[in-house]
C-alpha cells in the first residue's frame, strides 16, 4: 500500500474504523477544505460570530473552551447548531496531560462536560498510556476521537526525538480505536516508511501566510509547507483568520472585521486545498 500522503481523503474516509475521524475526512472532501480554524477568543458572542462567519470554508473549529468569560451550555448548544448548519466538526484542544482517572472526570464532568459535544480532543502523553484508556473509556462509546500531541509548533519544544516516536507507537498499538491521529509538524508516522498499519490523521497548527510568529515562542509555516511538503492532513489556523478582531480597527468596526475574517478563511481555504491537490499531483 502508497504512503498516506499519496491516498485522497475520500478513500480514507472509506476505511476509517473511528467515527470522528471518518466523520473529519468526509467532511473535508465533501467540503473540499482541509481547514481548521482556532477560534480562541475570550466571549461567547465572539466566537459564535466567528464560527458563523468561517463555518462555510471549514471542516473544523478548534475551540479553548476553558478561556470563553461568559461560557454556559447554551454556548455549546449554539456551537452544535452552527456545526449542523454549516457542516463542521469541532475540536477542543483542552491537551489532557493528567493520570487517567482525572483526565477522565475532566472529560466528562465539570462546568464545560467537554466530551458531550467536541467530537474530537486531544491529549500529551506525558503521563504514559492511562490517558489514553481514562479518555477511552468515556469518548469512545460516544463515538469521539483523540489526537496525541506529538510534536508542537512552539520554538524550544521538548516533544521530539523518542518522545515523539513513543507517541507514534501508542497510537498505533491503541486497542481502544479511540486515538485516531496526532497534532504534529511532520508526517509522524511515516519516519520508517508507509504506514500500512492504521490510518492516523496529521492536524497541524502553526500555520500563517503573513507572518512567521510571534512573541512568544510561535512558528508559522505556509499550507503548502505543512500539507504538501511535510505530508500533514489539516491546517489550523488562529490569529491568521480572526487576527483582524482583535485590532483597534476591527474593534471599532466589527463588520469590516467580519468581512476581513471571511476573506481570510476562504484564502486559507483554497490554500490548504491546493497544496493537497499539488500533493496528489493534480495541479
Ligand atoms: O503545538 C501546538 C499545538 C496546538 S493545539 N501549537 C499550537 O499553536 N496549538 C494551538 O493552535 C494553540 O493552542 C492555538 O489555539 C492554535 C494556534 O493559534 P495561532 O493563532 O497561532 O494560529
Amino acid at each position: 500500500m502508497s504512503s498516506i500522503t499519496l491516498q485522497t481523503y475520500a478513500s480514507r474516509a472509506a476505511k476509517q474504523p473511528n467515527a470522528a475521524a471518518k466523520a473529519l475526512l468526509e467532511c473535508i472532501e465533501r467540503k473540499q477544505s482541509n481547514l481548521c480554524v482556532s477560534v480562541d477568543v475570550t466571549n461567547k458572542q465572539d466566537l459564535l460570530d466567528v464560527c458563523d462567519a468561517v463555518g462555510p470554508d471549514v471542516c473544523l473549529v478548534k475551540t479553548h473552551i476553558d478561556i470563553v468569560e461568559d461560557f454556559d451550555i447554551d454556548l455549546v448548544q449554539q456551537l452544535t447548531a452552527l456545526s449542523q448548519k454549516h457542516d463542521f466538526l469541532i475540536f477542543e484542544d483542552r491537551k489532557f496531560a493528567d493520570i487517567g482517572n482525572t483526565a477522565s472526570l475532566q472529560y466528562s464532568s465539570g462546568v464545560h462536560k467537554i466530551a458531550s459535544w467536541s467530537h474530537i480532543t486531544n491529549a500529551h502523553l506525558v503521563p504514559g498510556p492511562g490517558v489514553i484508556s481514562g479518555l477511552a473509556k468515556v469518548g469512545q462509546p460516544l463515538g469521539r476521537g483523540l489526537l496525541l500531541l506529538a510534536e508542537m509548533s512552539s520554538a524550544g519544544a521538548l516533544t521530539k526525538g523518542s518522545y515523539t516516536q513513543a507517541c507514534v507507537d501508542e497510537a498505533k498499538k491503541d486497542t481502544t480505536g479511540f486515538v485516531c491521529g496526532f497534532i504534529a509538524m511532520s508526517r509522524v508516522d511515516e519516519r520508517e516508511g508507509p504506514n500500512t498499519e492504521r490510518d492516523l490523521l496529521i492536524l497541524t497548527p502553526g500555520v500563517g501566510l503573513d507572518v512567521k510568529g510571534d512573541a512568544m515562542g510561535q512558528q508559522y509555516r505556509t499550507p503548502d509547507q505543512v500539507i504538501r511538503e511535510s505530508g500533514c492532513d489539516v491546517i489550523i489556523v488562529g490569529r491568521g483568520i480572526y487576527g483582524a478582531l482583535m485590532t483597534e480597527e476591527g474593534k471599532a468596526d466589527k463588520k469590516a472585521a467580519f468581512d476581513k475574517v471571511r476573506q481570510q478563511g476562504s484564502r486559507y481555504k483554497k490554500a490548504g486545498w491546493e497544496a493537497y491537490l499539488a500533493r496528489l499531483g493534480q495541479k
